[in-house]
């Protein structure tokens, strides 16, 4: 990493998180450890048993808003970089928890959705709820009421704010993965067409992800000390630090 960068976007995945005490999915102790992923994180899951997947965003819900959960240090850098950053900034996350707006960033892209939101399976209107749901518990928004659902995409769902995200990728002069496995797609794709319209690429990660060789750059370690170091880096070559 050599050059000034005036567009940047940073794409996030549980890993970052997994230091504030929220589970990743595919790690030993992971989410899918316990439940199977069809059950759980796809439409028809949700139809075949609607009970056990709202218990399981519910659980997920509640643990969010516990005390001891708060934004790590990863979190808390890229809010730093929004605030001292003089170019333009994308976050985009796949993940659902609220940990990147408690460290400071504002307008995520929450393209996997967001635990804190409920949506209703008619009219598809949003809202924010930050207690259980349960089968019953019906969306008033129009004459029809019906059931609401976790704002959560799961598989075979398309992403939100696609067209927001191609955007921003194909306007990067940088690109950085941070804590995630590249197991799922699009998300996993986006280092290719980032490289494509010309992106300076980094992984940063435990370990290798499954698309670690579309990476240029990649540094491994944890988030909390990898991604400080990183935006201390892009804002030592800020043209005021020069
Ligand atoms: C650390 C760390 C520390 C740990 N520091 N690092 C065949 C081929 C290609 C694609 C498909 C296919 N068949 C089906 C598809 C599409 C499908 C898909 O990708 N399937 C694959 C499994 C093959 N994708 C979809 O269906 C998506 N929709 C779609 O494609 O629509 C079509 C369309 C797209 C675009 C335009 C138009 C149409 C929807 C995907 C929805 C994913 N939903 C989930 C669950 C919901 C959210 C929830 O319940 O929380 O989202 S799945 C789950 O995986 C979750 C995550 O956001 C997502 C990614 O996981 P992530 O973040 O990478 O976590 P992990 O656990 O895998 O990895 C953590 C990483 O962190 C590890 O690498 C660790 O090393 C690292 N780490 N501690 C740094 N301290």
């Amino acid at each position: 990493m050599t050059a000034h960068y005036a567009n940047i976007v940073i794409l996030t995945g549980a890993g970052i998180s997994a230091e504030s005490g929220i589970q990743t999915f595919r790690a030993e102790d992971g989410l899918w450890e316990n439940c199977r992923v069809e059950d759980v994180a796809t439409p028809e899951g949700f139809v075949a048993d609607p009970d056990f997947v709202q218990d399981f965003y519910n659980q997920r819900r509640s643990k969010l808003q516990e005390k001891g959960i708060k934004p790590n240090a990863a979190h808390l850098a890229l809010g730093q970089l929004q605030a001292k950053f003089s170019g333009s900034l994308t976050i985009i996350t796949q993940n659902i928890d609220d940990l990147h707006e408690r460290g400071g960033n504002t307008d995520v892209i929450h393209m996997h959705g967001e635990l804190l939101k409920v949506r209703c399976v008619v009219s598809g209107r949003v809202v924010e709820h930050k207690g259980d749901i349960v089968t019953g518990d019906l969306c008033s928004c129009c004459e029809h009421p019906a059931q609401l659902r976790p704002h959560i995409v799961w598989f075979g769902e398309i992403p939100l704010e696609m067209e927001a995200i191609d955007l921003a990728i194909k306007n990067a002069d940088l690109f950085v993965a941070i804590g995630t496995s590249g197991n799922v797609y699009p998300a996993a794709g986006f280092v290719q067409s980032a490289r494509l319209y010309g992106a300076h690429t980094i992984e940063v990660n435990l370990q290798p992800s499954m698309v670690e060789n579309q990476f240029e750059e990649k540094r491994y370690g944890k988030a909390s000390v990898e991604v400080p170091l990183l935006v201390e880096q892009i804002l030592q070559m800020e043209p005021e630090s020069e």
